[in-house]
């Protein structure tokens, strides 16, 4: 998945380059800066010395040393006056300028901090809005697996508002249907004793004429091969009605070409859910259609899940931006789309 919001040290990413939030000396500093030296070891601040420093929204690159990853890329943020000191500018440069050095070096895969969000007071939820913005207009045109790397969860907050708004339809159509309340006792109670108005009947239970064959012909063999779209048939089939092109649909999915390919390859591919959800949302299809779609690859959305619920939720309000999803679904402590 070409960009992850993790939780971790950034020093312990499996990366080829890191990204360290410096200040313009390129000397060491405290917070992640610390660490970064810290764990690289002295050799780092050697070859910071012959750098000759770094201006604010610039950026340098080191050797990794004594770090897993082989590049440290240092970039200067700009320190917070309440956003009216080019603030963002300077911000997202530094992102595009990290990338770009990091491109240079042909890394496939970087990870950053939120840079300029500790000691340089960027509040957290405006920085990592920059960073997740830079970096997806950055992956429309690169193949890269980048990071975010956030140290402390409860520094990570996603909107008041979006997180109350979710919250509040995760009670509406989550916990209610966990409650017992009589009412909604009743109620199922009166579902369950009503046939369906759209019943689909297991295959045992249908008269030949009901599902189409011929009797002579209902056979398992002639049924296997009579079977419905599959989830990568309408996949391809939803990619050319929307207009869009193979790459214009993965990359909004934030899933990597190669397991792309591989579902473009093979018919019967089974995605993950997260996989499945993810090619909805980049489709931008109607909850309709995304239920129709996971069901071709075997899986439901459903009230009893929490994921489920937020995937309901952002659909529902035509929100499709997979990257607002994944923040969501990390407050949330949920697993992320496009895995
Ligand atoms: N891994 C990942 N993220 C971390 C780590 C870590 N090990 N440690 C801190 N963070 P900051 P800035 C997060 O203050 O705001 C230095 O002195 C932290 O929670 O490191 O750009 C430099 O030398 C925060 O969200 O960088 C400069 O003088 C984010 O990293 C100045 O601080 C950035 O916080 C730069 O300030």
């Amino acid at each position: 998945m070409p960009l992850m919001i993790v939780r971790n040290d950034i020093t312990k990413m499996q990366v080829d380059a890191i990204v360290n939030a410096a200040n313009s000396s390129l000397l060491g500093g405290g917070g992640v800066d610390g660490c970064i030296h810290k764990a690289a070891g002295p050799k780092l601040l050697e070859e910071c010395r012959t750098l000759g420093g770094c201006s604010v929204g610039n950026a340098k690159i080191t050797k990794g040393y004594d770090l897993p990853a082989k590049y440290i890329i240092h970039t200067v943020g700009p320190q917070w006056h309440g956003g009216f000191s080019n603030e963002k500018l300077l911000l997202e440069s530094c992102y595009r300028e990290s990338l770009k050095l990091a491109a240079e070096r042909n890394c496939g895969s970087v990870a950053f901090p939120l840079i300029s969000s500790g000691i340089y007071g960027y509040p957290k939820d405006k920085a990592l809005k920059v960073a997740i913005d830079v970096i997806s207009d950055f992956l429309l045109n690169n193949e890269m697996t980048v990071y975010i790397v956030i140290f402390d969860k409860a520094a990570f907050k996603i909107s008041e508002k979006l997180f109350s708004d979710i919250a509040e339809y995760i009670d509406d159509n989550y916990v209610d249907l966990h409650t017992d309340a009589i009412e909604e006792r009743l109620r199922r109670q009166r579902l369950e004793s009503k046939p369906m108005s759209c019943p689909e009947p297991a295959f045992s239970e249908l008269s030949c004429g009901e599902i189409g064959f011929p009797c002579s012909d209902l056979n398992l063999e002639s049924v296997v091969e009579q079977l419905d779209e599959s989830f990568s048939q309408m996949l391809l089939r939803k990619i050319d009605e929307k207009g869009m092109t193979d790459a214009e649909c993965y990359k909004k999915a934030n899933i990597d070409r190669k397991l792309f390919s591989k579902i473009r390859g093979d018919v019967h591919y089974k995605p993950s859910k997260p996989t499945a959800i993810a090619f909805a949302i980049s489709l931008e299809l109607s909850l309709h259609e995304t239920e129709d779609m996971l069901k071709k690859a075997g899986f439901a959305l459903s009230h009893s899940n929490k994921f489920d619920v937020i995937i309901e939720y952002f659909i529902s309000h035509g929100n499709y931006n997979i990257f607002e999803i994944n923040e969501a679904l990390f407050a949330f402590d949920q697993s992320l789309l496009g895995v």
